[in-house]
């Protein structure tokens, strides 16, 4: 029996015509592809993942002996979201990254429109200089280097010193407003004393008749030892929140708003034993532990992956994974996502709990 050419068949061939001619006028049909676009929910690429540092560590050392940091001009170990490799990014949105400073070495000044922030991972002596005023780094401490702000970095101790790099470049590339300047020489010029900021700034006052830049924090540097004592007086007076335990941001305190304009930043405390509710946020989401041991136990699909943490390891979980967190020892966790480039887009969202 003759089969007739299906009907479906037929518009198939002459949709496949179609498409190829429209193809020719740069056009595409959306109808085919609508799906794939406009999701029920999130469909990223990246997955989550964790970088045990002790077993980094060596290899990081090691680059040391093979470029310096004025050669390199930054000598930054990326970390690179598995699944994204080649991206130079930890998610989509955001790039980080290990920077090694030997002693008496320079990193040379330069600015860009990608801002920055720094973690201290270890050593002492270490210091970066943001428009000229400097500030010497501890373990736990958290520095920001805003947008076209003019930084060297260097290390005036004995000890090799090790930072982790949070920037906004993959979102900045996505726009394409990526702009870096060298500054002619190798540091900028020495400008306020270190502290200036935090003593302007930093005691809920502020230099009458200066109006700083509301985008971003004129405070540049957040102690660790600071931020922790607010933790440790904080926890006698609050409740545990069953999601984060107890979660503090760090903000610009001239507007109560984030100290970054596109990297949200956090430090979180669990006491010992502390196992949170699973929490699904859009943020794209860098940890980096400073104290205590425990997991993230991440929904992939059907399945748990659990994701063991120690001092000094980074885990990345990226939008929209349901996460729990626990802490065996009580722990202190420093954390950066991009949450508040969703929340001026009004595009943040989060749920609490599996339902
Ligand atoms: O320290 O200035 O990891 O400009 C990437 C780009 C660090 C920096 C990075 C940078 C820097
Ligand atoms: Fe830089």
């Amino acid at each position: 029996m003759d089969t007739p050419v299906s009907n479906e068949a037929e518009i198939s061939t002459e949709r496949q015509e179609y498409y190829k001619r429209i193809r020719g006028h740069s056009c595409s049909p959306l109808w085919e592809h609508l799906e794939y676009l406009v999701t029920a929910e999130p469909v990223i690429t990246s997955v989550p993942h964790r970088w045990n540092y002790s077993e980094i560590r060596e290899d990081l050392l090691h680059s040391a002996n093979l470029i310096s940091a004025a050669e390199a001009e930054r000598r930054v170990l990326m970390l690179e979201n598995p699944a994204l490799e080649g991206n130079s990014s930890i998610t989509e949105s955001m790039f980080a990254g290990l920077q090694l400073i030997m002693p008496g070495e320079v990193a040379p000044a330069h600015r860009h429109s990608p801002a920055a922030l720094r973690f201290i991972i270890e050593g002492s002596g270490g210091y970066t200089s943001v428009n000229g005023e400097k500030t010497f780094m501890e373990p736990g401490d958290f520095i920001i280097t805003p947008s076209m702000t003019w930084h060297d970095h260097g290390n005036e101790g004995k000890d090799p010193v090790v930072w982790m790099d949070g920037l906004d470049l993959p979102l900045v590339r996505h726009i394409g407003a990526v702009f870096l300047e060298r500054y002619a020489d190798e540091q900028f010029p020495e400008g306020p004393p270190p502290g200036d900021s935090l003593n302007r700034y930093g005691s809920n006052m502020r230099p009458v008749g200066e109006m700083p830049d509301n985008l971003n924090s004129p405070i540049f540097s957040y102690p660790y030892a600071k931020s922790r004592e607010t933790l440790e007086n904080l926890r006698k007076s609050s409740e545990w929140d069953p999601y984060h335990g107890l979660k503090l941001e760090y903000i610009d305190p001239t507007t109560g708003g984030p100290a970054m304009a596109t990297i949200s930043t956090f430090l979180q405390l669990l006491p010992k034993g502390f196992k949170t509710e699973t929490w699904q946020t859009t943020e794209n989401t860098v940890y980096s532990v400073i104290e205590g041991t425990g997991r993230i136990i991440v929904n992939v699909g059907d399945e748990e992956q659990t994701f063991e943490w120690q001092k000094q390891d980074i885990i990345v979980v990226p939008c929209w994974y349901p996460h729990r967190i626990e802490a065996d020892d009580e722990a202190v966790l420093f954390s950066f996502s991009d949450k508040t480039v969703q929340t001026k887009l009004g595009l943040h969202r989060e749920r609490r709990g599996n339902a």
